[in-house]
This record gives structure tokens, C-alpha cells and sequence, in this order.
């Protein structure tokens, strides 16, 4: 193996051994990746990286000079301002928009269940049903499950149209902070009015005040957060079930040399969860056997893979920048797909194996796929077609090809916020006492992708780590809850890693200091959480000693995300830097006179070490606030040379 540092070598481009390997092989054999094709991307355009470069009309495209010797205004006279403001606006409505679709999804699907219908889905979790159902109001006494489930599904769809004032999960907000989102006019209506009103403003000629647009594209986020993810969320814990404390493993490892491999890619748990059903039936797996595999292994990438990781410990093969890598195995027989984060790529990598990538979703065709209509009238017959079609390909595999790279970590997850207050004891007390005692400083969230322009998972483990050695609570989820598996950070017995305060709470509960909380909609667990914890202690959610991290992102749904994590209240920190640089107007309301409005704002801080200490500040400024004990932590130092950070735990 070779972690090679030279620049451009694999040691640069991640910190994992399995990735390294499979980079090595890649380029041994001459197959592209995505490290390579940024590589020729370089360099990438200055006026779009500054988001000073518009589109949106025929008259253009235009661009404004940012060093004030070129145009400052585009043909039809839009400025910096206007253009920084109107892209970031569209990139929280497509953000917004995924989510929310993933969300729609599930939502149609559980009205077909609510009467009757789709093959291969129940509902799986009825006290949460009823539960939910109570909360909005819906009657639930003496009615039968089918009808406590139409009327749910009949609240949900309304929460998509334009007909509401306010989406239902709007009452789980601290009353202070709807308050303050009416005073901004920003309480989120329908989730597709939002999104269809902020391109509407982003049209030429429509909106060119870029307070009032950042104010619309909060309100988009607020959509998503509290609407469209929220229910993606929750209805997937009623179908699927709700996550539990659950052992898993992580990395290429849990491939297997001698069963069929599927490897179910992208974001949505309609397919995977009747794929993991389809693929343990008798009938399917003799036929895995007649090929001469011992049997059928589903593993996961990305957020698919969360979704099956957290309701059934099912393995997890990587994060977002493993999809190729993982055919660099040569062990796969199947890449199953539904949407995002899907790189067209894995399309030209699976042809130089025998591995079929398989689409399934009508909204997301990847030409030199094969292509699977997924019906969910007819979902379990479709998983067994496609199950089939894998197994069927393991005699075409070249076993002499086949390369799995390392062993398995082990990681926990299922942490749904019904979890973690179990684990509490019913109540979220216990986490309160141990805030208000000191024990835990504060929490942070520390979510989103990877990004090839960063070292693989660097920021996101270096981030945690540093943290929970500062008694931080980590709560995860999407690609930033892989990384932390694949470090060895996410199990009970991790609590040795953490500050003493932190890891005593830790070991006297057996959960590890880093939560996974699930994909990247399960998001909502951790604004449903932050609203439970202030609601309980009778203030506003930026009052709490909290933060948001997104030490590696690259997605439009993890800007969307930002934005209604600060709109919330809790202040975040991006790694990668936006789009929004050219201009100083929109830069200070974000990441400055946002503070005063929504009491939250964006920072940009790459260096994991600085990210935290910038972090910790923070949470000790609002422990501060609501008259806790308080520190100022000394410098938590960046070491160039990969030495340990110096951490603090100093306390008052
Ligand atoms: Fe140029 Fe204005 Fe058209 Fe954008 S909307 S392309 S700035 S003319
Ligand atoms: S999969 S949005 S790369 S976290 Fe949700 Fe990972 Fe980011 Fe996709």
C-alpha cells in the first residue's frame, strides 16, 4: 500500500487507507476519477467561484469585474449584489427543492399505503403515527390506524401547496423564534410556493434588493428544514421504522469476495428498504448460490446508505467520494441509484468491470445505465427483478480482479431523537443537567459531503475529534457521519476520546460522544431536537450552546441546510468556501448583521483546529449568555505538521 504525500498523490487526496489503495488501482489502470477531472478543471473560473457570473437571461451572460477595472453592472444593469444574492437564492431553491422532492416521494407513497396500496409498504411504526398525528392536531382516539394515516397524509400534502399559512412542524418551534420569523416575514408557507417564488424573484427584473432576496432564501430553507425534510424524515420512521442504537461497519471492507455485492447509491429509502427485503429471500438467494456466491450482501453509499445503516445496521461501504472507488474493487455486481450524489461518472467506471449500474428513478436517467422504472404499486417485484439482475451478473466477475482493500471499522448509529431521549430516560433532562452542570459544554452538528478539494474526511474527522476532546457533543449525519465511522469515532468505546465531562456522560449512558443521526434530511432530527432542548428551557434555540459545521461540503442541499440551520437560530461553519465573495454587501449580512436578525450567522473557516476553536468561543459565549459557567478556551492551535491540536478544558 502506498500513502504516497508527494502532491496529487492519494496520501493528499484522503486520509483513508481503503480510498488510497483504490486511487493507486485507478490510476494503475488508467480509469479516471473525480480527483482527476477536477484536476483538469483547474483553474476553475474566478468570476463563478465569487459568484459574480449570471446567466439568467438571453442578454447576457455577464460577469462583473471584481477588481472594479470591468463592467460592475450586467447588460441589464444588475450589480454584484443583485447577482451574488439572486445565484445564492437558486442554489437554496435547488438545495431546497431535492430534499423536499425526496420528501414528496416518501409522502405519495405513504398516502398509496394510508389506502392500501404499494406492494412491499406498511406502516411500520404505528405509536409514532399516532404520536404525530396528536402533535398536529389530527384526532386519534377510538380510530383505526387507516384513518389516523389518510389524515395525515391529506395534512402533509397541504404543506406542499400554497394553501397553508405555516407548515404543520412549524408548532414544534420555540414560540420566540416564530415570533421572530413573522417580524421577518419569513415563516415558511408551502414548500413549492417557496421554491417557485424564490426563481420567480431570481428572474430578471423581478427582485433586485439582495436584503430581500437573502430574506426569501431563508424563508426557501425554512421550507425544507421544517417542511419537505421534516416530513421525508418522519414518514420514512413510520414506514421504515424509527432508528435504534444499532452496530454496524464501514469502509470498502465490508465488501465480501464470495456473495454477490450491491452497492444501493443516492438518497431515498423507498428502494433500498424492498431491496434489503428482496435480497434475503430464499428463492433469490439460492440462485446466488447456483452462481457459486455464498449469498447476496447489500452494502451502502452516501445517504441510501444511511438511511438502511441507521433502521437496520445494514454495512456501509463509503461516503460520496468512495462511488467510484467502491467499482475499483471489482467486486461489485450491481451500483443501484435512485438520486443525488450520484456521479454520472460511475457509469464510465462500471464499464471497465462487470458491474451494471442500475437507475430506478424517472427523475434521474444515467445514459449507459440500465434502466429500472421503480414503481412503488409494484416495488417488491421490482426489487427482485433488480436483485436478480445483480446475481446474474456475479458469474461475468473476473475474480482475479477483485481487490478488497482493508477490514471493516465498527460504528454505531440510529439515533433518532426518540432514540437519544430513550437513552436519557424518556426525558431530555438528563442532557440539559449535564449543559447546565458544565459536564457537556455545548453540542454541534457536524454535517454534509466531501468535497475532492479537500483531503478526504480531514476536516470532518480532525473537526470531531477536536471537539469532543473539548467535552463538544458531535451530532452526524450524512457523509460527515461515515467519515467519523470510518475513524473509529463512533462507538461507545470512542468515549475515551473525548474530554473527561463529556466521556463520563458517555460511558454512564454506553452511547458513543458522536451521534449518527442519519442522512442529510434526518437533518430535521437535529433542528426537532435543538427546538425540544429550548422549548424545554423556556428560551429561543440561539440562546442554546450550539453550533452547525459543514466542514466539507460541496451540494446545493447542504447550502439550503446552512441556511435554515441559521435561520434557526444556530450559527454555522462552512469549510468550503460559497459562491458569494464578489460581493461585501451580502458576505457582511451573512456572516455579520444576520446575527442581529436571526441570531445566527454563516462563518468560512477551512482549518479544522480554527474551526473548532472558533466553535467553542461561540458555545462558550452562549453558555455565557444564559448565565452557565463559561470559559475562554485558550488557542486550540493548528499544526501544519499533523501534530495533535492542543485542546482545552479549562473551566470556570
Ligand atoms: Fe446579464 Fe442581467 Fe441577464 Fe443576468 S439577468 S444575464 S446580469 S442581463
Ligand atoms: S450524500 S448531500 S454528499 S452529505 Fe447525502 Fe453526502 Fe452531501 Fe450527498
Amino acid at each position: 500500500m502506498s500513502t504516497t504525500n508527494e502532491v496529487g498523490g492519494p496520501g493528499r487526496l484522503t486520509v483513508h487507507d481503503d480510498a488510497q489503495q483504490m486511487i493507486e488501482r485507478a490510476r494503475a489502470e488508467g480509469i479516471e476519477t473525480v480527483w482527476d477531472r477536477l484536476h483538469a478543471q483547474e483553474p476553475q473560473c474566478g468570476y463563478c467561484q465569487l459568484g459574480l457570473s449570471c446567466r439568467n437571461c438571453a442578454m447576457g451572460p455577464c460577469r462583473i469585474d471584481p477588481f472594479g477595472e470591468g463592467p460592475q453592472k450586467g447588460v441589464c444593469g444588475a450589480d454584484a449584489d443583485t447577482i451574488v444574492a439572486r445565484n445564492l437564492g437558486r442554489t437554496i431553491a435547488a438545495g431546497s427543492s431535492s430534499h423536499s422532492d425526496h420528501g414528496r416521494d416518501v409522502l405519495e407513497v405513504f398516502a398509496e399505503v394510508a389506502h392500501g396500496g404499494a406492494s412491499g409498504y406498511r406502516i411500520n411504526d404505528e405509536a409514532k403515527l399516532r404520536r404525530i398525528a396528536d402533535e398536529l392536531g389530527i384526532a386519534t382516539e377510538g380510530r383505526s390506524t387507516t384513518e389516523v394515516a389518510v389524515d395525515l397524509a391529506d395534512e402533509l400534502v397541504a404543506n406542499y401547496g400554497s394553501a397553508k399559512g405555516s407548515l404543520s412542524f412549524v408548532s414544534r418551534v420555540p414560540a420566540i423564534r416564530r415570533e421572530k420569523w413573522a417580524g421577518l416575514s419569513i415563516t415558511p408557507r408551502g414548500i413549492d410556493r417557496e421554491n417557485v417564488e424564490m426563481m420567480h424573484r431570481t428572474h430578471m427584473g423581478v427582485d433586485n434588493d439582495y436584503v430581500n432576496l437573502l430574506l426569501h432564501a431563508l424563508r426557501t430553507s425554512l421550507a425544507d428544514g421544517w417542511g419537505g425534510s421534516m416530513i421525508a424524515t418522519e414518514l420514512s420512521d413510520i414506514m421504515f421504522g424509527t432508528p435504534k442504537p444499532v452496530i454496524s461497519e464501514v469502509n470498502l471492507g465490508v465488501l465480501k469476495t464470495d456473495q454477490v455485492n450491491i452497492a444501493m447509491h443516492g438518497h431515498n429509502p423507498l428502494l433500498s428498504d424492498v431491496i434489503v427485503a428482496a435480497a434475503q429471500e430464499p428463492e433469490l438467494v439460492e440462485l446466488a448460490k447456483s452462481y457459486g456466491a455464498s449469498g447476496i450482501n447489500i452494502v451502502g453509499l452516501c445517504c441510501t446508505g444511511n438511511e438502511m445503516l441507521m433502521r437496520k445496521g445494514v454495512h456501509m461501504a463509503g461516503n460520496h467520494l468512495m462511488q467510484e472507488l467502491v467499482l475499483v474493487t471489482g467486486a461489485l455486481e450491481a451500483m443501484v441509484v435512485d438520486y443525488q450524489c450520484i456521479m454520472p461518472s460511475v457509469v464510465d467506471v462500471a464499464k471497465c468491470y462487470h458491474t451494471k449500474v442500475i437507475s430506478t428513478s424517472d427523475k434521474a436517467k444515467f445514459p449507459g445505465a440500465t434502466h429500472v422504472s421503480f414503481d412503488p404499486h409494484r416495488g417488491a417485484e421490482i426489487a427482485r427483478d433488480i436483485v436478480r439482475m445483480a446475481v446474474e451478473a456475479y458469474p461475468s466477475r473476473n475474480q482475479s480482479r477483485v481487490r478488497i482493500p482493508v477490514h471493516p471499522v465498527r460504528m454505531m448509529g440510529g439515533f433518532s431523537v426518540e432514540a437519544i431521549l430513550g437513552a436519557l430516560g424518556g426525558t431530555p433532562q438528563p442532557l440539559i443537567d449535564a449543559i447546565v452542570a458544565g459536564t457537556i459544554r455545548g453540542a454541534v452538528a457536524v454535517v454534509g459531503c466531501n468535497n475532492p478539494k479537500l483531503p478526504q474526511d480531514l476536516e470532518h474527522i480532525e473537526l470531531t475529534r477536536t471537539l469532543i476532546e473539548n467535552d463538544i457533543l458531535v451530532l452526524v449525519t450524512g457523509c460527515a457521519a461515515v467519515a467519523n465511522g470510518k475513524a473509529g469515532q463512533m462507538m461507545p468505546e470512542s468515549a475515551a476520546l473525548a474530554g473527561p465531562g463529556l466521556r463520563s456522560v458517555c460511558e454512564a449512558l454506553g452511547i458513543p460522544p458522536v451521534l449518527h443521526m442519519g442522512s442529510c434530511v434526518d437533518n430535521s432530527r437535529i433542528m426537532q431536537l435543538a427546538a425540544a432542548l429550548a422549548n424545554a428551557l423556556g428560551v429561543d434555540i440561539d440562546s442554546l450552546p450550539l453550533a452547525g459545521a459543514a466542514p466539507e461540503w460541496y451540494s446545493e442541499k447542504a447550502v439550503a441546510i446552512g441556511a435554515y440551520v441559521v435561520a434557526s437560530g444556530i450559527t454555522t461553519v462552512l469549510g468550503v468556501q460559497p459562491s458569494i465573495f464578489g460581493s461585501s454587501n451580502v458576505v457582511n449580512l451573512l456572516a455579520g448583521g444576520l446575527d442581529g436578525v436571526v441570531g445566527a450567522k454563516f462563518a468560512v473557516e477551512p482549518d479544522p483546529y480554527k474551526a473548532a476553536l472558533l466553535i467553542r468561543r461561540h458555545i462558550e459565549a452562549k453558555r455565557q449568555g444564559l448565565g452557565l459557567s463559561h470559559t475562554a478556551p485558550e488557542l486550540i492551535t493548528a499544526n501544519e505538521s499533523g501534530g495533535e491540536p492542543v485542546h482545552v478544558n479549562a473551566r470556570s
